[in-house]
């Protein structure tokens, strides 16, 4: 009866899948995270050992909520099937079994997020027992009408009369509880599809209702930004030089590459942010987001990039962003002078660890609320995260940032670090071609090489442009607006026809020129020279 066992699996599946799939519409109102399978992730992630945890990125890269994820869906399509097989009208173990899981989930979840937390697993397996019980009744039923069937298929064989046609037949309804359309066994097909449905629509619909009412997009369009202390500083003349092919000095909001961990992009509100600011420090506070109107906000430019830019990538975007000053509010708490470091925590868990002397040395290091005239895109950390011009942003540009704790290098590990990123991460001198583009074929004659240059918070002093092996040649910059922004340049090639290889190199305002050394993005940020080869003709 190999048939009926997968009966059983799939009444154990379906139920354990309304189970899930109730809780989720319950967990849209009581709070996303009380969910039982966000409850039981987040508590595997939080304590998974560091050696397992490396193990896994280090085999699944960046994947590694992914895997989490099949994972857990694995053991429960174990654990629901074998709550199917074991479970019977008269004697209800699978019944027990998931009650005994659901007991485990709610005091998870109940830890996790409070008592009501375990409202949505109760709810669910409550659920997902009825469901196991009335299947498993309909299929003890359809066992009971094939035994009797069977009964009869005997008694109709020892009849020496029975036509062969009739045999067949019987043979039929023998194989299979299963393969006969009997009522019982449609009853129970039918309770399966319906079951395995509803466990769809209400996972589904969990999901996006709770999408729907804690999208922060809504309130996001009635923020208003504080006005700056001082009026934003015009651009200077010049500092775009307009070029075809060339990237605009400032990058729009809906251009501004993204880079983070986040599965899902987390909705805060600013009814619920706070910023706490604890750790080694005189007095811990805690700002809430109308506190913040009483603090004075700044607006400045500032190029951010990504640690795994490759040399001539875009992880790279440049901003307005307005909002407070990283050092006032540090003072405000008073860090302790043996601190070096403040590990920046988002809602999400993701960490940033920055170097304190470089918070407080004057740069324009911000909590920013604001970019490019607007409230920080979703995306992008609304409604609050750091910016830190000169930094990599693994090491400092906590979106959704709720915490910063002030510690030591050497007592505080962040995300990245520990998955195998350095600790410090400042941002590399870099120049990169914008056009024109490798394996362009171009025209012999006057041509622009031109493209964008960036040196966080020390400048850019100079690019120089090579041709095949020829000598380096100093290209002409756009106006410098700030050291903490990339600056274009451009050269005046006369193309001769051929193959060509461009290179660039920068130098900043510390004399120090870009590396011709070629390394990869990790540890700290990928050197060597941009190059394009293109076909002159
Ligand atoms: N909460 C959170 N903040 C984060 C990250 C993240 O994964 N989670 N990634 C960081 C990295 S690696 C970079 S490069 C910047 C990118 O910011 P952006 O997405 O606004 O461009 O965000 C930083 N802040
Ligand atoms: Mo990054």
């Amino acid at each position: 009866m190999a048939d009926l066992r997968g009966l059983r699996v799939l009444a154990g599946i379906v139920s354990v899948g309304l189970a899930l799939g109730v809780a989720e519409v319950i967990a849209a109102f009581a709070g996303s995270d009380s969910a039982p399978l966000a409850a039981i992730g987040n508590t595997v992630v939080d304590h998974t050992p560091d050696g397992v945890r490396e193990w896994v990125i280090s085999t699944f890269g960046t994947n590694d909520k992914s895997v989490l994820y099949v994972g857990m869906a694995v053991v429960a399509i174990v654990v629901a099937g074998l709550v199917g097989v074991i479970e019977r009208t008269t004697r209800p173990a699978g019944s027990v079994l998931l009650a005994l899981f659901g007991v485990i989930a709610a005091v998870i979840a109940a830890n996790r997020t409070g008592v009501a937390g375990a409202l949505p697993t109760v709810i669910g397996v409550a659920a997902g027992i009825f469901a196991l019980r009335v299947l498993t009744h309909r299929i003890d039923a359809a066992v009971g009408s094939t035994e009797s069937a069977d009964a009869r298929d005997m008694s109709a064989r020892a009849a020496p009369t029975q036509s062969e046609a009739t045999a067949d037949r019987a043979d039929d309804s023998r194989d299979g509880v299963v393969a006969a359309a009997t009522p019982q066994r449609r009853l129970v097909l039918r309770g399966l599809a319906i079951t395995g449905g509803l466990a769809v629509i209400a996972g589904a619909g969990g999901r996006l209702i709770g999408a729907q009412r804690h999208n922060v997009s809504g309130e996001r369009a009635a923020v208003r930004l504080p006005e700056p202390v001082a009026p934003p500083t015009p651009l200077a003349p010049d500092v775009d030089l307009r070029l075809p092919g060339l990237t605009p000095y400032l990058t729009s909001n809906s251009d501004f590459y993204r880079i983070d961990t986040a599965l899902v992009v987390p909705q805060v509100s600013i009814d619920d942010w706070s910023l706490r600011i604890h750790g080694m420090v005189d007095r811990e506070i805690t700002i809430s987001w109308a506190d913040l109107a009483n603090r004075t906000a700044v607006e400045s430019l500032v190029t951010l990039a990504c640690v795994s830019n490759p040399v001539g990538g875009d992880l790279i975007g440049n901003a307005r962003w307005r909002g407070y000053r990283l050092d006032a509010l540090l003072a405000e708490a008073g860090p302790h002078p043996d601190a070096d470091m403040v590990l920046s925590h988002s809602i999400d868990g993701f960490t940033a660890g920055s170097p304190l002397a470089i918070l407080t040395d004057g740069r324009d290091a911000m909590l920013a609320v604001g970019m490019n005239g607007e409230p920080l895109p979703v995306a992008h950390g609304y409604p609050a995260r750091l910016v830190v011009p000169g930094l990599y942003g693994y090491v400092s540009a906590t979106k959704w940032v709720t915490e910063l704790e002030v510690t030591r290098f050497d007592r505080a590990t962040a995300y990245w670090t520990r998955r195998g990123w350095s600790a410090e991460g400042p941002i590399k001198t870099e120049a990169r071609i914008d056009t024109p583009r490798a394996r362009a074929r171009i025209a012999a004659g006057p041509t622009s090489i031109a493209g964008i240059a960036w040196a966080q918070h020390r400048g850019i002093k100079s690019v120089e442009v090579q041709i095949d092996n020829g000598d380096w040649q100093p290209a002409r910059l756009s106006t410098e607006q700030s050291i903490d922004t990339w600056r274009q340049w451009v050269y005046d090639w006369n193309a001769t026809p051929g193959p060509h290889t461009i290179r660039a190199r920068a130098t900043d305002n510390t004399g120090e020129t870009q590396t011709s050394d070629r390394r990869d993005v990790v540890p700290d940020g990928a050197t060597g020279y941009p190059s394009a080869t293109v076909q002159v003709s």
